[in-house]
C-alpha cells in the first residue's frame, strides 16, 4: 500500500498535471521577464515575448541557461525578487568561478521542504519515525533539505550533519533512528562500522534516503544488506533547489520528478534538440514555482532518460533513470563536486606544468583520489626542497580548493604518458555509471 505526502498532486492524472504546469509556466515566464534583466535580454534577443508561452508545449521556444550563465551572473544577476524577500542562500562547493549561490524566499523553502517530505513519505516515513540526517549542514543543500522535509512530515529530526561516526552510532542506538539520510558512501561506511562493532541488533533503521552522488545497484544491495534496510535514491541539485527534485518510491525503479514544481526535458547535448522519452541525453529542468532563483531550461550536464510508464506506486509523475554520466568532466568524489580544472589551477599556481594525472578509485565503498604530477626540470634539479614538502604543499592547496583530502605523488619529469590527442587526465576506476 503506497503512502503519499500529497496524494492529490502525486497521483494527478497527466492531463490535469499538464494544465497545472502550463498555468504555472506562463506565470513564471512573466515573472522572470519582468524581474530578471538577464532573462528579459535573453528573450528579447531570441525574439520571444512572454505572451508567446501559452502552455508547456511552448517550453522549447525558451533559450537554455547553463553554468556559464550562472557564473557570469554571480552573485545577484539571476535573483527574481528584492533581496529583502530572500531568506536563505545555499551553495555548491568549488571556487568562485564554479560556485553556485542559490537564493530562496520563504515560499521557495516551503516548496523544497514539501518535496523532501514527499521523498521521506515515499520511503515509508511517518510522524512516528526518527529521521537521522547526516548529510552536511550549512551551505550544502543535503542537510537543510532533508531536515526541512523531516520536520514537515513530523518525524523526530536528528540534525546530525556529516562525520563523527562514533557519535552517529551512539545517537542512532540511543534514540532509535529509523530513517537514515546521507550520501550512499557514508551509508556504506556506517554499515561497515555497525557490523564491525556488532551493533546491528541494536539499530532500528528501516529505510535510507541516499543521493548527492552516483551509486550503483550493487552498492544499493550491499548497503541494504549491511544495514538491514531498504535504500532509496534521491536526486537534486543546488541550482534547481537541492535534494527532492526527484526521488524513488517503493518500486525502486527510477525517481519521480516533482513535476508540479520542476519540468524535466531530455536534450541532445550537442544540438539542443529535445529527445523523446526513453532516449538518453542531457537532463534540463525548468522551475515553475520558485521565485527567488527561477531557472528556466537549466542544463544540468547529467545524462539521463525519462519514462512515463505506469508506476506500481500509483504516482503519475515522470520517472528519471539514475544519472548515467555527465556531459562535462565534473566528478563527484567523497560527495564533493570536483572539476579537473580546479586541480590544474592549484598545480599551475605552484609552478608545475600541466603534466599530471588524476586517479579516482573506490575500495570498500570509500573514494580515494590521487594526483600524480611531474616535477619541472628546474624543480628536479633543485635539491633544496624535499619532495615531501612539495607534496604537502599541493595537498594543502587542494584541500583548500576542494575541501577534501587528495593524495599527491610528485614524480620525475617525463614520467607521465604524453597524450597524442585529447589528454586523458582522469582515470576513474569506480565505474559508477551504468
Ligand atoms: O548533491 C543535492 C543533493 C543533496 C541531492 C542530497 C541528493 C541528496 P549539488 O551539490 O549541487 O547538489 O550536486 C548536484 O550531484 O547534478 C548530479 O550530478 C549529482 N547527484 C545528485 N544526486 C544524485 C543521485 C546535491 N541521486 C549534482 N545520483 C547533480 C547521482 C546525483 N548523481
Amino acid at each position: 500500500m503506497s503512502n503519499y505526502f500529497n496524494k492529490e498532486i502525486e497521483t494527478m492524472p497527466l492531463e490535469q498535471l499538464r494544465e497545472l504546469q502550463s498555468e504555472r509556466l506562463v506565470e513564471q515566464v512573466k515573472h522572470v521577464y519582468e524581474n530578471v534583466k538577464f532573462y528579459h535580454d535573453k528573450m528579447d534577443e531570441a525574439g520571444i515575448k512572454p505572451e508567446d508561452i501559452k502552455s508547456v508545449d511552448d517550453l522549447s521556444k525558451l533559450p537554455f541557461i547553463n553554468k556559464d550563465d550562472l557564473r557570469d551572473q554571480y552573485p545577484y544577476g539571476l535573483v527574481g525578487v528584492p533581496l529583502s524577500e530572500c531568506v536563505r542562500i545555499q551553495s555548491t562547493s568549488g571556487t568562485t568561478g564554479r560556485r553556485v549561490v542559490a537564493f530562496y524566499t520563504q515560499g521557495d523553502i516551503d516548496i523544497w521542504d514539501e518535496c523532501c517530505a514527499r521523498a521521506i513519505v515515499a520511503a515509508g516515513g511517518t510522524k512516528d519515525d526518527v529521521c537521522h540526517v547526516c548529510y552536511g549542514y550549512g551551505l550544502f543543500t543535503g542537510g537543510p533539505g532533508l531536515n526541512g522535509g523531516s520536520h514537515k512530515v513530523g518525524c523526530l529530526t536528528l540534525p546530525m550533519s556529516s562525520g563523527n561516526t562514533e557519535r552517529q552510532l551512539q545517537f542512532m542506538e540511543d534514540l532509535g533512528s529509523t530513517i537514515l539520510c546521507c550520501t550512499p558512501s557514508y551509508a556504506a561506511n556506517l554499515g561497515e562500522a555497525i557490523n564491525e562493532r556488532g551493533l546491528k541488533d541494536k539499530i532500528k533503521l528501516k529505510a535510507g534516503i541516499f543521493g548527492a552522488e552516483p551509486w550503483t545497484e550493487e552498492m544499493r544491495k550491499s548497503i541494504e544488506d549491511s544495514l538491514g534496510i531498504k535504500a532509496y535514491d534521491i536526486y537534486g541539485l543546488t541550482e534547481i533547489t537541492g535534494p527532492g527534485v526527484s526521488f524513488e518510491c517503493e518500486a525502486q525503479a527510477g525517481m519521480h520528478v516533482q513535476e508540479d514544481h520542476f519540468i524535466p526535458e531530455i536534450i541532445n547535448p550537442e544540438t539542443g534538440e529535445v529527445l523523446p522519452d526513453g532516449e538518453v541525453g542531457e537532463l534540463v529542468f525548468t522551475c515553475i514555482t520558485k521565485k527567488a532563483f527561477p531557472l528556466l531550461r537549466y542544463r544540468t550536464r547529467d545524462l539521463c532518460k525519462l519514462t512515463r510508464e505506469k508506476c506500481s506506486c500509483g504516482r503519475t509523475h515522470v520517472r528519471m533513470h539514475k544519472p548515467m554520466g555527465r556531459s562535462d568532466d565534473m566528478m563527484i568524489v567523497k560527495g564533493v563536486n570536483v572539476w579537473p580544472s580546479q586541480i590544474e589551477a592549484v598545480l599551475l599556481k605552484q609552478g608545475y606544468q600541466a603534466n599530471y594525472q588524476i586517479v579516482v578509485d573506490r575500495h570498500n565503498n570509500r573514494d580515494s583520489i590521487e594526483v600524480q604530477v611531474e616535477l619541472t626540470p628546474e624543480m628536479a634539479a633543485d635539491n633544496s626542497v624535499p619532495v615531501e614538502i612539495r607534496e604537502k604543499k599541493i595537498v594543502d592547496g587542494l584541500k583548500s580548493m576542494l575541501g577534501i583530502k587528495v593524495d599527491v605523488k610528485v614524480v620525475e619529469p617525463k614520467t607521465i604518458v604524453r597524450s597524442e590527442g585529447k589528454a586523458k587526465r582522469v582515470i576513474d576506476r569506480r565505474n559508477l555509471y551504468v
